[in-house]
């Protein structure tokens, strides 16, 4: 996660911070629409500085006014603080380990 949050920066952009529903499911439905996508994919929600205090990386952006985790999501406490759309959960939020290595989304 750091890493894509890195090279997000270095190219004048940020992990992707989801501001509204329509921005989350306008992202999910290209996910779930191509087979090239078959990959949990970071996103720039995540708790680091503060266990269960979920917020956007580089974004002043209200991360509670999304509610997109999956069913038993977030369910990794401390060990768990980077948010990603989980492939097999049909692309909803998911917390997970930051050093788990994944495809990422930028915006700009
Ligand atoms: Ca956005
Ligand atoms: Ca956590
Ligand atoms: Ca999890």
């Amino acid at each position: 996660w750091q890493e894509a949050k890195q090279a997000c920066l270095e190219k004048g952009g940020r992990l992707v911070v989801m501001e509204t529903d329509e921005e989350f499911d306008f992202i999910a439905e290209i996910l779930r629409g191509n087979e090239a996508y078959r990959r949990d994919v970071w996103t720039g929600a995540n708790d680091i500085a503060e266990e269960g205090n979920w917020i956007w990386d580089g974004s002043d952006h209200q991360f509670e006014d999304l509610n997109r985790w999956g069913l038993v999501e977030p369910n990794g406490g401390t060990v768990e603080n980077c948010g990603q759309l989980q492939r097999a959960n049909n692309f909803a939020l998911n917390d997970r380990r930051c050093n788990s290595v994944d495809v990422y989304i930028c915006e700009y």
